[in-house]
């Protein structure tokens, strides 16, 4: 009887603890930190890491500051306003209308009518084909520092933001939105040198499928931050010279839904 007492004490001891270190593992492992993780290998690969480009590229172009933290971008750069270059919802074209229209030039869009981020019927832009299917006139908008704001819609369709685009050098700056599968998003930022697209950062996120979300671009002298859902997602530092100058602002994707673009050009701002 002494014997089996002393047996199932230890048993029980033995269940105590197995129990024990299963919820220590899953308390050390929370998803959150597996997708962090998995985020920073990503930028560790794009950023010159062992792998290298997954394109061809030249290495190291940019240094990832920061992955995660921050909200909106708006409230970082309003005190830095300079001049309201655009603020376009598309109500002002007609239904179905293909580039260009107002600002618009080039003709990778069309106005439809949906339901919008306000939940209100309207008209948006359509981006017919990816990179650079429409930009913004000239004379309209080509700063070099900027903020720029637009909601996207987030389903299959991928969405394309240029920004300092020279087209006379063949040089500029491209984010990418794009789902990769259920509800994951992937954000990257690309540098375009001729013909030869090479992503400089990345981020994965989740987003609800079929909502609008709030991208922000904030480019700031060598500094560029980018925002989607009221979540900062990108922030880096990159000095390529070629790059530091005036370009200009175009968007692309096929089937891409844009609407409510606001661009202010910024007064130098403070670089961190
Ligand atoms: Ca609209």
């Amino acid at each position: 009887m002494k014997k089996i007492g002393v047996g199932f004490g230890l048993a029980i001891a033995l269940i105590l603890m197995g129990g024990c270190q299963k919820v220590g593992e899953v308390l050390g492992n929370p998803t959150t930190d597996k997708i962090v993780d998995t985020a920073k290998k990503v930028v560790t690969t794009l950023t010159g890491g062992e792998n290298g480009s997954s394109t061809g590229g030249n290495g190291v172009l940019g240094k990832v500051t920061s992955m995660v933290g921050g909200g909106r971008l708006f409230p970082i750069a309003k005190p830095y306003f300079q001049q309201k270059l655009l603020e376009d919802d598309f109500s002002q074209y007609g239904l179905g209308q293909r580039a260009p229209f107002g600002p618009w030039t080039g003709d990778g869009a069309v106005i439809k009518m949906a339901v919008q981020w306000n939940k209100m019927s309207g008209k948006i832009m359509e981006t017919t084909r990816p990179r650079e299917a429409v930009c913004i006139s000239k004379k309209v908008a080509e700063p070099k520092n900027l903020y720029l704001r637009t909601y996207y819609f987030a389903n299959w369709p991928e969405g394309d933001i240029s920004f300092r685009n020279r087209e006379a050098l063949g040089v500029g700056y491209m984010l990418n939105l794009k789902r990769t599968w259920g509800t994951e998003f992937q954000v990257t930022l690309y540098k375009k040198a001729g013909n030869q697209y090479t992503p400089i950062a990345q981020n994965k996120f989740k987003l609800p499928l079929n909502t609008w979300q709030e991208v922000e671009i904030m480019a700031n002298g060598p500094k560029i931050k980018v925002s989607v859902g009221g979540t900062q997602l990108l922030d880096i530092t990159d000095n390529d010279p070629n790059l530091q100058a005036p370009g200009r602002i175009c968007f692309g994707g096929e089937g891409g839904k844009f609407d409510d673009v606001l661009i202010y050009s910024l007064r130098p701002v403070n670089p961190n």
